[in-house]
């Protein structure tokens, strides 16, 4: 009987010990939080998915809810506090979109060297590439860092540090965008490097390395009077602009014919430009003209300027 209960104590003994040392052991370990998680609550900038408009050539959002994900791989400096996943259905705040981002816990107990690597890209016969990747952190604890390597043969680039370059105040989500079109034409792989003692936790989701697709960029450039107004619209940028809505309007003064002209220009292509002319326009005074275009790829312009109306004729305009 005695005997018994010694064994029961002891069981409850143990019990009580393991209830206390298993979660103590799970949240010294695996519990994922960044420094300000009990005052503040992260704020996400933005839903939006992965922002490529071009053709992709590598896009990682952690789905597949593993570290590292297929193809990638990572350098772990010690057992503790890598690279690891981040689940939307335990941490919501630090998941960008979908289930899971990746994520670096800080670590005050054992410095931190670790390297999260994506598959090799071969980045030949590209004319721009971007890489955008969205990254959640502050760098109000500024002993631990997260560089942006790119590497390839014979070369290693830290091409952005977070200490270094930012200041971020609040611990939340943001788009990060890098012109990576210096290394067209080699291989190379990018790496998120997370390196220091003690510094802020960070979250890394949607990342996505692609060809931009060719834009148009629309200006109004001249306007000038005479008999009517005349006006330039230019597409400054690198893509075709077509069906471009165009109108001229004058405003104030007595304006008794032509106060609005509108029309379509089918195509302006890349880096060059159209000329438009309003109708016939009647009046007296001094309005206000004011230009518009839009292309159907999106971007628009609009362009002001001041004339004086006597009659048939536009004058002085500027
Ligand atoms: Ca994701
Ligand atoms: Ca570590």
């Amino acid at each position: 009987m005695r005997k018994t209960k010694h064994i029961l104590y002891a069981a409850v003994v143990i019990g009580i010990a393991l209830a206390f040392v298993t979660p103590g052991a799970a949240i010294s370990n695996t519990k994922i939080y960044n420094k300000k998680a009990s005052s503040t609550t992260p704020t996400l900038v933005s839903e939006s998915p992965i922002q490529s408009t071009g053709a992709a050539i590598l896009e990682e959002g952690f789905e597949g809810g593993v570290m590292p994900p297929s193809g990638w791989s990572t350098i772990d400096t010690n057992p503790t506090r890598n690279w690891d996943i981040v689940d939307a259905a335990t941490y919501p705040d630090y998941v960008h979109t979908g289930n899971y981002a990746g994520w670096v816990n800080y670590d005050s107990v054992d410095p931190s060297d670790e390297w999260l690597i994506s598959p090799d890209i071969d980045l030949t016969g590209y004319e721009e590439v971007t890489l955008v990747f969205w990254a959640e952190s502050d760098t109000n604890w500024p002993g631990a860092t997260m560089e942006l390597h790119i590497r390839g043969d014979g070369f290693d680039d830290t091409i952005w540090d977070m200490i270094a370059d930012e200041v971020w105040t609040d611990f939340i989500y943001r788009e990060m965008t890098f012109d990576l079109s210096d290394y067209i034409g080699e291989t190379i792989n990018i790496s998120w490097r997370y390196v220091g003692f003690d510094g802020q936790s960070f979250g890394l989701d949607d990342i996505s390395v692609f060809e931009p697709s060719p834009e148009p960029v629309l200006e109004i450039g001249e306007i000038s009077g005479g008999f009517g107004v005349s006006a330039v619209i230019k597409n400054t940028g690198d893509g075709e602009a077509t069906d471009v809505n165009w109108s001229i309007t004058l405003e104030g003064g007595l304006i008794i014919l032509g106060k609005e002209t509108t029309g379509t220009t089918a195509s302006i292509p890349a880096e060059d430009e159209a000329s438009i002319k309003s109708g016939l326009i009647f009046g007296i005074g001094k309005p206000t003209i004011t230009v518009t275009a839009e292309c159907a790829e999106g971007p628009s312009a609009e362009g002001n300027a001041t004339g004086l109306v006597i009659l048939f004729f536009v004058l002085g305009v500027s």
